[in-house]
């Protein structure tokens, strides 16, 4: 099951507590405090790692807690600092603060830790409190508590290309045929239900990741279809394969989802498109094809023609986006030199 957001209750471990404690020797009638301070309390970090996909494990799960430190002990001995708890996240996860809604980091490299709830400090131990007016304290502090709060996390695919378009377009079977992503495929609307991620060879060297993204539809906006939760999974990306079927409603269903994803957001309907016309193999598609490229081009639109089935023209779109992100990489290069 794909599941993209999670809340989760963490708490750090406490300090451990101080301890009062006098040295005892033979033939040292007064020894002097040796209470040992108490352990530090265990962090609760969260990792990026790259080989989890879904916030699935942490909406089973919903209370952490990290180890406290142990008390301090005599002859001066620190108490056991308590160990930390790592919690581990796909790439791609926004970590907020559920009670201020601030962000508090984007785990996006594989590997990268942050603390999000510190452990508290170990109390003082009575040799601490021991002072030229007062040589024998007896007292301790105990252990500082450990940080808790409610963490909000939110999956934001890191995909640089996103395939949109209405159910059945041919999406998943896209996907399948450029990558190793074995999403479901069926004749039928709705047969993906979360979105698939597959990895895309340009050549020997360049590969871009590629994102199949379940079916819009119009009104998707007020929850018609699937809705539109899952375009957020295209915020990161650079660029879009619009894929569409070819028939008579091409232009109009063109219009109807980019319309959605402006009402989602205007930065995701800004971004470049491709648009790609599918299913070329249809007995009648290429009848279609010229009132198609028509009305496409009158509106400076000019669509790539493939079969996702057969394979035909994969390797153009394969080409041009490889093609769109190196100028997008350049464009950015250059605007930072300015
Ligand atoms: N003839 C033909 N059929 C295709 C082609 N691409 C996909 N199909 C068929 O179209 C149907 C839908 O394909 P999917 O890949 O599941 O479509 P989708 O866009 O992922 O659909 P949803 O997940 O429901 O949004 C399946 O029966 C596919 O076999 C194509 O190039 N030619
Ligand atoms: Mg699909």
């Amino acid at each position: 099951m794909f599941v993209d957001s999670a809340k989760i209750f963490i708490e750090a471990g406490s300090g451990g507590a101080g301890c009062v404690s006098f040295r005892r020797e033979k033939f040292v009638p007064h020894g002097g405090p040796d209470g040992g301070n108490g352990g530090y309390g265990g962090n609760v970090l969260i990792e990026a790692d790259e080989n989890l996909l879904t916030l699935l494990d942490l909406q089973s799960k919903r209370h952490y807690r990290s180890q406290s430190g142990s008390p301090g002990q005599g002859n001066n001995k620190t108490g056991k600092s308590g160990k930390d708890l790592i919690i581990k996240v796909p790439l791609g996860t926004k970590l907020f603060d559920a009670g201020t809604g601030k962000l508090l980091s984007d785990m996006i490299v594989h590997g990268t830790q942050v603390i999000a709830a510190y452990g508290g400090l170990g109390g003082r131990g009575n040799a601490k409190f021991a002072s030229s007016a007062k040589q024998t304290p007896r007292i301790a502090d105990r252990g500082e508590k450990g940080e808790k709060r409610e963490l909000l996390l939110e999956l934001m695919l890191l995909a640089e290309v996103g395939i949109v378009g209405f159910p059945n377009a041919g999406k998943s079977t896209l996907l399948s045929k450029l990558s190793a992503a074995r999403p479901k495929i069926g004749d039928y609307p709705f047969t993906t239900l979360y979105p698939n991620l597959g990895v895309v060879r340009i050549d020997e060297f360049r590969s871009f990741v590629a994102a199949d993204i379940p079916g819009i539809v119009p009104g998707a906006h007020l929850g018609v279809g699937l809705g539109d939760k899952f375009l957020r999974h295209i915020e990161r990306t650079k660029v879009l394969i619009h894929l569409l079927e070819p028939d008579e409603t091409s232009l109009e269903r063109f219009h109807a989802l980019n319309k959605e994803m402006r009402l989602y957001s205007p930065e995701l309907s800004a971004k470049p498109q491709i648009v790609v016309i599918n299913k070329m193999d249809m007995p009648d598609a290429e009848e279609k094809w010229e009132s198609i490229k028509e009305t496409m081009n009158s509106i400076g639109i000019e669509p790539l023609t493939i079969s996702a089935l057969t394979g035909k023209g994969l390797k153009q779109i394969v080409w041009c986006v490889a093609q769109m992100l190196e100028e997008l990489t350049a464009k950015n290069s250059v605007e930072l030199v300015d």
